[in-house]
Order: C-alpha cells, then structure tokens, then sequence
C-alpha cells in the first residue's frame, strides 16, 4: 500500500492535519490504536484558541462550532478572599472559544467520512522504518494481518506514548522534563455551570478550576495528591472538596448533582526537540506535554499542524522544501513559549507540597502584582488567548 502521507493516531493533531491536506489534494491514511469510540469517549480540553478555530474553519468544519461554542471574553482567578478578572477582550481583542476536544474530534471524523478519508482503527504492533532515508515505511498488524504502508512523509500524531517519537534515535534526540508533584481529578457533571466564565482558584486546600462545555455540562477539577486513586473519591467527597476550595459566592452558587466522568491526569512539562528527523515529524503530545493550567496542549497541537500542513503544501505545490526544513525551528519557538506560560500559572495558582514559606511568599507577591499591573494583565492574557502563529 501506499499513501502520500501516513499519519500515525487519529487524535485532534493526525485528524486536522490529514483533513487539511485532504482539502489540498494531498492523499493521507489515519493509522489509529483505539477504536473509534474510544477516541471520542476521552474527556480532555476545553478551551479554543482563535488559531484553531481559524484552521478548523479552513478545513471546512466548523459548522457545529459556530453554533454550540461559547466565546469567553475574560477568565477569573480566586485568591486571598478576592476574585480578580482578566479581561482578554478589553486587553488584547480577543476571546477564547470553549468548545470541547471531544466535539472536536467528532466533527474531524464525521468531516473526514464525508471526505473519503481513509482511517485504520485497532492497528498494533506500529514501526517506522527507512524515516531517514526518502524511502519511509510504517508497517503494522490490522485484523490479524501484517501490512506494510510506502509513503513520502510519516506524520507522528500519535500523543505522549505513541512510538513515533521513541523512533528517533536517542543520539539526535534531547527530551527536557519536568513531573509537578500532583495531579488533577477530573469531573464532567449534566449540571449547569457555576458561572459564565471560568474560575480558576488558588486556595490553601489547593488548585480547584470551575470549567464547562455548555450551559448544561460543567466541567470541574481540584489539584489532587499524585499517588490518589480515582475509586477513592466519591461524588460527595468531590463536591464538597471543590466546595471548600471556591470563592463564597461560587461555592454558594454552585449545583452539585451525579458525575458522568470523573479521571485523574498527572501534570507534567515535556518537550523533545528535534520535533523532525527525516521524513518523520511529530505533531502534538508525542513531542510536548504542558500542564492543564494554561489550556495549551490541544492549542499546541494546533499550531504545529499549521506549520506543517503549510510546509507539506508548498513541497507538493511549490516543490519547495523550506516550510519543512524550517518546522522544527518554527514549531519549538512558540512550544517553548507555551510551556513557560502553563509552568508560570501552575506554580501561580497550586499549593505544592514541599511549599516553603518564601515560595508561598512570592507566589502571593506575584498574584498582587498581577492584581495591580495592567502591563501583567496584558501579558498573561495574551498568552492565554494564544500567541501568534
Ligand atoms: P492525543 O489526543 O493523545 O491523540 C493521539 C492518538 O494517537 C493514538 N496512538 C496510536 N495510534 C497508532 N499507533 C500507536 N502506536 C499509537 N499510540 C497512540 C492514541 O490512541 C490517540 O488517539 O494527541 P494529539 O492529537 O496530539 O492531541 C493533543 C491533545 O489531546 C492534548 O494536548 C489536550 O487534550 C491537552 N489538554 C488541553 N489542551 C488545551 O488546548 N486546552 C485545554 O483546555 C486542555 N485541557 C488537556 C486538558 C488534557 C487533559 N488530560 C486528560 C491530559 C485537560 C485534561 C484533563
Ligand atoms: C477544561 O474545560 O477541560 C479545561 C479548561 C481550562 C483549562 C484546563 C481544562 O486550563
């Protein structure tokens, strides 16, 4: 078999980016572990720069988005007894668009069955070969048989424990790591949200972030310790957790009711660089992971299917091979950026446990600069609403 482009996983970054290119009249094949239901059974972000949602529209689905997201013009952060607003649209202009990943994911699918595009779901046993040489091959098992895919470019979208990015040598391969030494529960609830804007909170108990996905589904997490098992958090203690750790008028508005999901995510900041070797590129988690904190991971993954979708263009319209020799380069300038951004609100707004009182003395400095500095303002905003491509 042989496709122009084989992307391996068929999460947000392997399904734009083969949707965009569809549109180009580039030919791609989605080789996915999961099954389809699977992928869309995963409850993950949120919020929506306006970059994504500018390159969903490009790929022609962002119908669904257009009618059911909400754009957020401002977010709240709680601390020491007071809320401070971030105004997004007075600072910089621009709002964020909440719309969940997994609505996301499912108009990518519903668009890409539209189109004809071709995905391979339950695929195991996935090698690259030859990526560094102008023959690139994936082989892997689908149905019990062994397949072998010929291509001229191998996508690697297959998040932070896919085998994309183990396939680049260790020896051209430098990984930067940092693990926060707690995680985040997770809670999905069929209740009306706690209020119109998101909240994020910094209390003595810890993080907690009011979130939602419409006005009848609201999204909730509190900073959990990183060895805690989600069987040990009954919806009750949750609510009353979360509760405690909100502001009074929120926690007094708050509407508790059954969860339909509820997961633990640990927090990390990862990047590997080079996000290129060869004719292999890496798109997404498998080459970052930010913490939840700043809402940048799904956005990250979204500025790196720019750069490549645009490179991948101009070699097959322009056969001009400087967008992809300049990817890795162009792509890590704004990884980088964002990493800082989602490490910076993560040590702002959570209790760490080895917390010395100069550190938890800094952190409430910085909270009162940002509660009095315009300029501070600007700056976290504009990195919230998403930097530009
Ligand atoms: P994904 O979504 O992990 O998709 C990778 C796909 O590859 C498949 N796969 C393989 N397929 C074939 N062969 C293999 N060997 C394979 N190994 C893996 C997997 O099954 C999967 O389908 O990566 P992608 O596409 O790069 O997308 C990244 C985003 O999912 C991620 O960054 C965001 O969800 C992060 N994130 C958030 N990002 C935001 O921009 N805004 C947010 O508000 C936000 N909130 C969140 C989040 C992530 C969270 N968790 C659970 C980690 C909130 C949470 C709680
Ligand atoms: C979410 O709605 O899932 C969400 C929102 C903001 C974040 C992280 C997650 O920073």
């Amino acid at each position: 078999m042989r496709t122009q482009i084989c992307i391996i996983g068929g999460g947000p970054s392997g399904l734009l980016l083969s949707l965009l290119l569809h549109r180009r009249g580039i030919d791609t094949v989605v080789l996915e572990r999961q099954t389809r239901e699977h992928v869309l059974s995963r409850i993950r972000a949120g919020v929506l720069e306006q970059g994504l949602v500018a390159l969903l529209k490009e790929a022609g689905v962002a119908g669904r988005l257009n009618r059911e997201g909400f754009e957020h013009d401002g977010t709240r952060l709680a601390f020491g007894g007071e809320t401070l607003h971030i105004d997004f649209r007075r600072l910089t202009g621009t709002p964020v668009t909440v719309y969940g990943q997994t609505e996301v994911t499912h108009d990518l699918y519903q668009a890409r069955d539209e189109a004809g595009c071709k995905t391979v779901f339950t695929v195991s046993d996935v090698s690259l070969s030859g990526a560094d040489t102008d023959h690139p091959r994936v082989s892997y098992t689908a149905d019990g048989t062994r397949h072998t895919m010929d291509c001229d470019f191998i996508a690697g979208c297959d998040g932070f424990h896919g085998v994309s990015r183990p396939s680049i040598p260790q020896a051209v391969r430098s990984d930067y790591e940092k693990v926060y030494p707690f995680g985040w529960l997770g809670v999905l609830s069929e209740t009306p949200p706690v209020d119109d804007e998101l909240i994020y909170a910094n209390s003595p108990r810890g993080f907690a972030l009011c979130s939602m996905r419409n006005r009848h589904l609201a999204r909730y997490y509190i900073q959990c310790s990183a060895e805690d098992r989600v069987e040990s958090w009954s919806d009750g203690n949750f609510w009353e957790e979360l509760k405690r750790r909100l502001p009074e008028q929120a926690a007094a508005n708050l509407v508790t009711g059954p969860t339909i999901e509820k997961s633990i995510a640990p927090l990390r900041s990862f990047v590997t660089e080079p996000m290129r070797w060869g004719r292999l590129f890496l798109c997404g988690d498998a080459a970052h992971i930010v913490p939840p904190t700043g809402a940048k991971g799904l956005n990250l993954a979204a500025s790196d299917v720019h750069y490549l979708y645009h490179g991948l263009c101009q070699y097959y319209e322009d056969k001009d091979t400087v967008g992809l020799d300049a990817y890795s380069a162009r792509a890590l300038a704004r990884v980088w950026k964002a990493e800082r951004f989602s490490w910076w609100l993560t040590n702002l707004m959570h209790r760490f446990p080895d917390q010395s009182p100069f550190d938890r003395k800094m952190q409430i400095a910085e909270l009162e600069f940002l509660r009095e500095n315009e300029a501070a303002q600007k700056a976290m905003a504009e990195n919230y609403v998403g930097l530009p491509y």
